[in-house]
């Protein structure tokens, strides 16, 4: 690697010690970068070029109170990191989970800015949350944590400044609760100040469906240039969350058969083929665990999690898409994964990944759609959400939908033009850093030392 990258990654190591997913994510990035930064090595350095990318913005970190449904005050913290603003408004989502720290905030919004630099539309990267954890609270305790939430994030966002949407744990009812104290605070209907909004109040067709939809016709576009389809091919898919269940939906219609879905205690397989109501009316209604499954199809196999990887990767399939959470496909379960047959894989999920298990995958030939690419659609439709907000119309399923797809296929192309014009063949892992990173890279040197 040049000289220049590795002694941007000494230094991100030196002031981001502590904060593993961070320094994961920019070794990843940064170690694809080569062949732009040997061929501007002397600019670079002395404009500081990497050192300014991998250095946030501005991070926002704020104590969030709230009192549960026994009367008892529970502090959390809330996290929103702005990353890089060149390209236009801080967006990225807003994570609720127990695991969220600093590392995770900063690795996500850092992900985001090549991301949303992918999409073609103007959006900087920036991603927010808590350490509130969603699981078992009532109604009226959500709200209660995201009125609180939002009564400090307010001053930091705004439709020209900030767009937060949603992320794991955070849905429409989540989205819905925080638009409302925004807009109760700041005494003025700015709709496009949040994405993923209801559709009575704002929201777009298809955002729901985005980021699963946009996953498959990015993989429909991978596997067409490798000579493949899903056409008859079997799928597992970790997670049962939003982006899960919407990859599920679009990957059956193009003729896969799923036969394994996951949460974090477990997963099941169905060799008949996942029921996806089932899994929705459970995960996202009930709000259980996916074992649950068994009861309404006794057919189906239960299998805990308790190796050193998640139990879903022990199924045979041809296709695997990781859509739960980060460092799901470890070197262990990547090295399952080849030797079960697995040739394409998919990332919904933000760096599922990890670094070690991405160079044997690569050099097993794996086809490897990485989540900057593949799971931009969500990202995207949050975009096209701000665009009717703006113009205060609203399009049709069919027109949002077409234009997601246009958008993943022209994601894909992007990556394959960058990873052919380096000499690259078919690694779209650094093709979608290479072209990501060139555009902002490009709006960072037009604007001056900033
Ligand atoms: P949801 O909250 O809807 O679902 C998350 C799913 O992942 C649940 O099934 C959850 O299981 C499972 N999971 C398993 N292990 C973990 C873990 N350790 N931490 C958290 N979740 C776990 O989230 P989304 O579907 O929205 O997000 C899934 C992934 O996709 C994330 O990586 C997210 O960053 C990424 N993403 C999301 C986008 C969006 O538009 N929503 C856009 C682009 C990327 P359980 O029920 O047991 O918690
Ligand atoms: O990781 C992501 O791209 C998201 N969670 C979606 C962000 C958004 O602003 O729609």
């Amino acid at each position: 690697m040049s000289n220049y990258i590795n002694e941007v990654l000494e230094k991100v190591s030196k002031t981001n010690a502590g904060e593993p997913e961070f320094n994961q994510a920019v070794k990843e990035v940064l170690s694809t970068l080569e062949p732009v930064v040997n061929a501007h090595e002397e600019t670079y350095r002395k404009e500081a070029l990497l050192e300014r990318l991998c250095e946030p913005e501005r991070i926002i970190v704020f104590r969030v109170p709230w009192v549960d449904d026994n009367g008892q005050v529970q502090v959390n913290r809330g996290f929103r990191v702005q990353f890089n603003g060149v390209i236009g408004p801080y967006k990225g989502g807003l994570r609720f989970h127990p695991s969220v720290n600093q590392s995770i905030m900063k690795f996500l919004a850092f992900e985001q800015c090549f991301k949303n630099s992918l999409t073609g539309l103007p959006m900087g990267g920036a991603k927010g949350g808590s350490d509130f954890d969603p699981k078992g609270k009532s109604d009226n305790e959500i709200m209660r944590f995201c009125q609180s939430f939002m009564t400090e994030l307010y001053r930091h966002i705004g439709h020209n400044l900030d767009v937060p949407a949603g992320d794991i744990g955070v849905g429409a009812r989540e989205v819905g609760y925080m638009f409302g104290q925004y807009r109760r605070i700041r005494n003025q209907y700015e709709a496009g100040v949040l994405t993923g909004k209801g559709l009575s109040y704002g929201g777009s067709l298809a955002r729901p469906e985005a980021t699963g939809f946009g996953l498959i016709y990015f993989m429909r576009e991978m596997l067409k240039e490798n000579n493949s389809s899903l056409d008859g091919k079997t799928v597992i898919i970790s997670g049962s969350g939003n982006v899960a269940t919407y990859a599920a939906v679009k990957a059956t219609e193009y003729g896969a058969k799923v036969v394994a879905m996951s949460d974090s205690n477990g997963c099941i397989y169905d060799k008949n083929g996942i029921d996806i109501k089932a899994i929705k009316q459970i995960k996202e209604v009930e709000r259980k665990r996916i074992k649950e499954y068994k009861n309404i199809h006794p057919e189906a196999e239960y299998f805990e999690n308790n190796g050193e990887y998640q139990a879903i990767w022990n199924i045979k399939a041809d296709i695997a898409l990781p859509c739960a959470t980060q460092n799901d496909i470890t070197l262990e379960a990547a090295k399952k994964l080849v030797e079960n047959g697995v040739f394409a894989i998919g990332e919904g999920a933000n760096m599922p990944t990890t670094n070690e298990a991405i160079a044997y995958l690569l050099e097993n030939k794996i086809l490897l759609a990485p989540a900057k690419a593949a799971n931009a659609g969500g990202v995207a439709t949050s975009g096209l959400e701000m665009c009717q907000n703006s113009m205060r119309l609203s399009w049709t399923f069919e027109e949002v939908n077409s234009k997601l797809d246009a958008i993943m296929t022209n994601i894909f192309k992007s990556c394959k033009e960058a990873a052919a014009q380096y000499g690259l063949g078919n690694n779209y892992v650094a093709g979608a850093n290479l072209a990501g990173f060139i555009k902002i890279e490009q709006a960072m040197r037009a604007q001056g030392i900033i």
